[in-house]
């Protein structure tokens, strides 16, 4: 019996370690000692769903379909929410709770009566906002909220605020949910409200996303808006607020909610009324410019995945994108035995099932350009009169002997604290005869990623979707480190290479590359220029009318050779 479960189910084991203590006693009790009710519960919080039809089948003897569902599985995931909330278990395992209810759920639906009327604890309308292509953040909300009674209309990516609103009034919802990755969304979301307001729609709203935080949505939005907004850190908020807000609802009443006072606010005006002091930096100009092995761009492909795989960097994967911590009241070495038990297996298995199923395809185009700075700006030259074919290809050119003309110009901010630093200070300026060099690079493992990652979501495979959009993500980072690597390589300045690769990750080597929308350079609308000097199109990236690009696991940089380069923040 066991093994069965472990063909069809092997995560089985790891909530088996993940439930140590819970697992143990259950073991030394009877299944027939255990109510039909906790048998149930343990299911969905273990999130053990092989088998369940038969305990189904048992409590349709004594309990309507909805009573099932709303008494007893939402109960188990109730406690779901209350282990994640207190960090005792981990996203991966909350996924597969969800698989669990959503298992059962299905099996159930047949025998809803429809007299029993709606079902649902309530609807939320939930989108990605405009021009952003973000989709995880959204779908986990989905997932967390849908498996705990609540109606989703999940209206995807790049959603107008007038689909929202259609869609709102159309199914009677409760709620709109508004998620999106980009600063630039947090404006679109800001947007949202004011034609809100305008309309004089006051519906209760959740707002979700990276770039967001509390001080602007429960400040700033706040204060705003008509109606009630919140500011949801993760999908279990989301839930919370939706609880909040039935139960005002019911009430008929609006809760009082506060308006959030930041405690930095004269900290920053303080901050600000510096900004228009600009200095430069100290940046030296007397190093070597190093000899490009060609000038103009390039495209590269059939990279074998594994060379990214080598560069992926294991703490952004497994805490970032997977959500696994070491929970505080747990022992180091239990983090570890889960880490070395569970998750690397899954890793490996990953990599091996992306090889295999050629789900993972690194493209990289990448070139070398002339350039000179000027102040905060950085201007990149071609060759004058060159036609556009020769242009997106190798130059094969001494650019230093040839007549330049400019092309693209970049503006970057300048820090206005601290060392005065701006990316332009870098390379030589307009004064130097020669020209200095500047590699930009956009690398993607996308495109088929996308879509198995969105497979894997439809077909309600919640924590394989987790796993490998997470996966699919950091090998494009890691895609982007490797690339690196091969530029200082073939520039000739790799001597400082740490021969450790996690030491890789925190810049050991000579320069630095920098993302647009990064804050070195946070202005994500260069995303144009780089564009426009590589035409990633020829690899299947697009850009968005906000800038981010297509495939998602996809990610761009500009290179910088100079030894002092390292990160540095624009505030
Ligand atoms: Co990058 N990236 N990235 N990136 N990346 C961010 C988003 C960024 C904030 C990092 C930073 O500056 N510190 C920054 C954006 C800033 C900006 O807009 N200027 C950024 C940037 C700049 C970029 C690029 C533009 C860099 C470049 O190449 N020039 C580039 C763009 C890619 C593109 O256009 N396709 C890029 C690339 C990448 C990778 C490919 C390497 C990778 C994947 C990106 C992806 O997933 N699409 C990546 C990653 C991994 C990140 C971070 C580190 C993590 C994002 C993530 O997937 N989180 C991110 C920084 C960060 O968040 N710390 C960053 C996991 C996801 C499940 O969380 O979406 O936040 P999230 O959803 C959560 C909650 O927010 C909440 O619940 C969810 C589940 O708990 N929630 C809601 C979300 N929506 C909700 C709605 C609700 C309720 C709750 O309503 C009810």
């Amino acid at each position: 019996m066991k093994e069965l479960r472990c063909i069809y189910d092997p995560l089985q084991e790891l909530m088996e370690y993940y439930g140590k203590e819970k697992g143990e006693k259950r073991a030394a009790v009877a299944e027939k000692d255990v109510s039909i009710e906790d048998r149930l519960k343990n299911r969905i919080i273990d999130g053990d769903k092989i088998g369940v039809e038969k305990e189904l089948e048992l409590a349709l003897k004594d309990y309507s379909a909805l009573q099932i569902i709303n008494d007893i599985l939402l109960e188990g995931m109730k406690t779901v929410g209350e282990l994640f909330g207190s960090g005792q278990m981990q996203l991966p395992f909350v996924l597969q709770s969800a698989e669990c209810m959503k298992t059962c759920v299905s099996y159930l639906e047949p025998y809803i009566d429809k007299v029993e009327g709606e079902s649902s604890k309530g609807t939320l309308v939930l989108a990605t906002v405009k021009g952003d292509v973000h989709d995880i953040g959204k779908n986990l909300v989905d997932i967390i909220l849908t498996n705990n009674g609540f109606n989703v209309i999940n209206l995807g990516i790049k959603c107008s605020l007038e689909t929202m609103l259609e869609s709102y009034k159309e199914n009677g919802a409760d709620a709109i949910g508004m998620s999106g990755l980009l600063v630039k969304s947090t404006a679109i979301m800001k947007e949202n409200l004011e034609i809100m307001n305008e309309r004089s729609i006051d519906a209760p709203v959740i707002l979700g996303g990276a770039a967001l935080n509390k001080r602007f949505v429960e400040g700033e939005l706040r204060e705003m808006y008509n109606g009630d907004v919140y500011y949801a850190n993760d999908a279990f908020d989301g839930l919370k607020f939706m609880d909040t807000i039935m139960e005002y609802k019911r009430k008929g009443e609006r809760p009082k909610l506060e308006i959030y006072v930041d405690p930095r606010k004269n900290e920053k005006a303080e901050e600000l009324k510096n900004e228009d002091v600009i200095i430069k930096s100290s940046i030296k100009h007397d190093n070597d410019i190093p000899k490009p092995p060609f000038w103009g761009s390039k495209i590269v492909e059939n990279i074998p995945v594994e060379k990214a795989f080598e560069y992926i960097n294991e703490i952004a994967l497994f805490r970032g994108s997977w959500n696994v911590y070491k929970d505080r009241s747990k022992a180091d070495s239990e983090y570890d035995n889960l880490i070395k038990e569970e998750i690397i297996p899954k890793f490996n298995e990953l990599k091996l099932q992306s090889k295999r199923e050629q789900l993972l395809s690194p493209k990289v185009i990448y070139g070398y350009f002339p350039c000179k700075s000027d102040g905060n700006s950085l201007t990149v030259f071609k060759p004058k009169n060159i036609s556009q074919e020769r242009l997106y290809d190798e130059w094969k050119t001494d650019v230093n002997g040839t007549d330049m003309e400019e092309w693209v110009t970049f503006k970057f901010p300048r820090q206005n604290t601290e060392k005065h630093l701006c990316i332009s200070d870098y390379f030589r300026s307009g004064e130097s005869k020669e020209y200095d060099v500047v590699p930009f690079m956009i690398v993607t493992v996308g495109g088929k990623a996308t879509e198995y990652a969105q497979k894997l979501y439809e077909n309600n495979q919640y924590q394989d979707y987790l796993y490998f959009h997470g996966l699919s993500v950091e090998t494009a980072e890691g895609l982007a480190e490797y690339w690196h690597k091969i530029v200082r390589k073939e520039l000739g300045i790799d001597k400082k290479d740490s021969n450790d690769v996690q030491k890789l990750f925190q810049q050991g080597y000579q320069g630095s590359r920098y993302s647009f929308g990064y804050p070195a350079c946070p202005n994500l609308e260069d995303n144009k220029y780089i564009f426009e000097l590589l035409k990633p199109e020829r690899i299947g990236v697009t850009l968005t009318e906000e800038w981010q690009m297509v495939p998602e696991q996809t990610t761009n940089a500009i290179i910088v050779h100079h030894p002092e380069a390292k990160y540095f923040f624009i505030k």
